[in-house]
């Protein structure tokens, strides 16, 4: 499926590659050291509005309930939902098998009592999961949501309409555009080889001759579409092989690697509802950097 979706997508007008195929070992690793960056301010505003408003969202969620998390977490934040909500059952939800088993093997470690049952499963299609006991409560945190076209994004609600009648989405907020490029053009160029990364996995797993000097990481805020794009630039006109294909490249050419959307709170708020989910409750940091919207699933009458 990487090969397929690489030869796709470089087949494009706007050459173009899926985010998801970031997170091999190499990818996971740059990932959490992104995370660390004084720049991408993400993760601490999450973690801290997590922290502040732990109370309430675990009321919103329902104790007790089957939580359902996209992306699996063996995170801070995951953690402290899990204490606070004491869920009859963990099902995390997750593309690579190696994140899968790292959270699992960690959750069962320091929540012994703890039903989990990993899904290995890529989310951005329909997927079926096992039957409930009860309850249940859909985790998306980390603004993962923004990687989907706003499209995409409803189709994602509408699946998660089955499965719970209740979720909680972590959604990166709009803010000052010279914020938002520095978390994406750090100082230490950490995001730079997290982009560049993608070449050298097409290199190492599909026996490619992208050279990834000869590419440059280019990230902007694009105000019209309220999201950040990271592209690789080429630079230098140049081919590259794949398997039995090639691809020319003109000097300045690039591929589009990520969208990454941000939504103001009425923006999310209009998009849940257009798949069928009430906003009812929105937690915040206290620098209103980022959003948790709980949305409820307008028809269940709860
Ligand atoms: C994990 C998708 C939320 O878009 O901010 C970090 C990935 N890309 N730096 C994001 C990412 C560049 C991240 N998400």
């Amino acid at each position: 499926m990487l090969k397929d979706d690489v030869i796709a997508g470089l087949s494009l007008p706007q050459k173009a590659l899926p985010p998801k195929y970031f997170y091999d070992a190499v990818g996971s690793r740059l990932f959490e050291r992104i995370c660390r960056l004084p720049e991408y301010y993400l993760t601490r505003a999450e973690l801290a509005l997590t922290r502040r408003h732990i109370g309430s969202i675990a009321r919103f969620a329902g104790k007790g309930s089957e939580l359902i998390e996209y992306g699996s977490g063996e995170s801070l934040k995951t953690r402290l939902l899990i204490r606070a909500l004491r869920p009859s059952a963990y099902l995390p939800v997750d593309i690579s098998a190696a994140a899968l088993r790292a959270a699992t093997q960690r959750l069962a470690r320091e929540f012994p009592r703890l039903r989990i049952v990993p899904v290995h499963a890529d989310f951005s299609r329909p997927l079926e999961l096992p039957a409930s006991k009860g309850r249940r409560i859909v985790y998306f945190p980390g603004s993962t949501i923004g990687n989907l076209l706003p499209e995409e994004a409803h189709a994602f609600l509408s699946m998660t309409r089955g499965q719970a009648t209740r979720m909680l989405v972590g959604v990166d907020l709009k803010k000052d555009a010279n914020v938002l490029h520095a978390a994406y053009n750090d100082s230490r160029r950490v995001t730079a080889a997290f982009n560049l990364n993608l070449l050298a996995r097409i290199n190492r797993e599909l026996g490619a001759d992208f050279d990834p000097r000869r590419f440059a990481h280019y990230a902007f805020y694009n105000a019209a579409l309220g999201r950040v794009e990271m592209h690789l630039v080429s630079l230098a006109r140049q081919s590259v092989r794949i398997a039995r294909h090639r691809f020319s490249f003109d000097a300045g050419e690039s591929i589009h690697t990520e969208n990454s959307y941000k939504y103001s709170v009425e923006d999310f708020r209009d998009l849940a509802a257009a798949a069928g989910f009430a906003g009812k409750k929105v937690w915040m940091d206290r620098k209103g950097l980022f959003a948790l919207h709980g949305l409820i699933n307008s028809g269940s009458g709860s």
